[in-house]
């Protein structure tokens, strides 16, 4: 049994442990491989298993009450329902996860709907130059429109043939197979476009900004 207070506690220790990391620069090989001549990024490990990574708090997100918003500088603002949501293309996409924790999984089998497709939907101004992923539980992360827009990058609402559960943020949750997951938002409910850049929940505690698993790019 665990009380709210518990839970604040386990929260904290976890995320104060992984700033720590962060200052110290812990894991760091420097000896990026910017030419992916391997297909494991340095100083990462394979795993077969998918752990579970978050705040320590996975909202319990009821269908009906779920929303997806796209908003800030675009032309034509949206709110999915998850049935809405569900109706847009769902397309296939196959990707590597590499975690700044050090484990990468392979030949992840996602499905759900492009990145492309809904920025096409929305259609975000020229000025808009930054992403903005808002999530259940509260968590931030940050990334480059262009990044956004890649052609890997996916709502994913299943995995492997099946919906993506809570514990990997499911309803539905973000994917970018180019940057270390923790840019990847679970239970995302919130997609804001901006003209500059706002640091998200592991950016101001010591993440770097971007997060490429190639250049090492862990920590600032
Ligand atoms: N909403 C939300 N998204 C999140 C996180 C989180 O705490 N909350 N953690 C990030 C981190 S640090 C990682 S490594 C991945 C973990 O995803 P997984 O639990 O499905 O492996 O989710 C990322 N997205
Ligand atoms: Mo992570």
């Amino acid at each position: 049994m665990t009380d709210e207070n518990d839970e604040g506690r386990i929260k904290d220790k976890l995320i104060r442990s992984k700033q720590d990391w962060a200052k110290e620069g812990r894991l760091l090989t420097g000896m990026p491989d910017e030419r992916h001549a391997n297909r494991l990024p340095p100083g990462q490990k394979e795993v077969k298993n998918w752990p579970v990574l978050d705040l320590g708090v996975q909202p319990n997100i009821v269908p009906q009450a779920w929303r997806l918003t796209v908003g800030g500088l675009v032309g034509n603002p949206m709110v999915w329902t998850l049935e809405e949501f569900m109706a847009l293309p769902q397309e296939e996409f196959l990707s590597d996860i590499h975690c700044v924790t050090q484990w990468s999984r392979y030949d992840n089998h996602w499905r759900g709907v492009s990145a492309r497709h809904l920025m096409e939907l929305v259609k975000p101004k020229p000025e808009a130059r930054h992403a903005v992923f808002h999530s259940y539980d509260g968590y931030t992360t940050n990334v480059k429109r262009e990044m956004f827009e890649a052609p890997n990058v996916l709502l994913a609402s299943a995995w492997e043939g099946k919906p993506l559960g809570r514990d990997h943020g499911g309803p539905v949750r973000v994917v970018i197979p180019d940057w270390y997951f923790w840019k990847s938002a679970k239970w995302v409910t919130r997609i804001e476009l901006a003209q500059d850049d706002s640091p998200g929940f592991w950016e101001v505690r010591g993440y770097h900004n971007e997060g490429d698993p190639w250049k090492e790019e862990r920590y600032s």
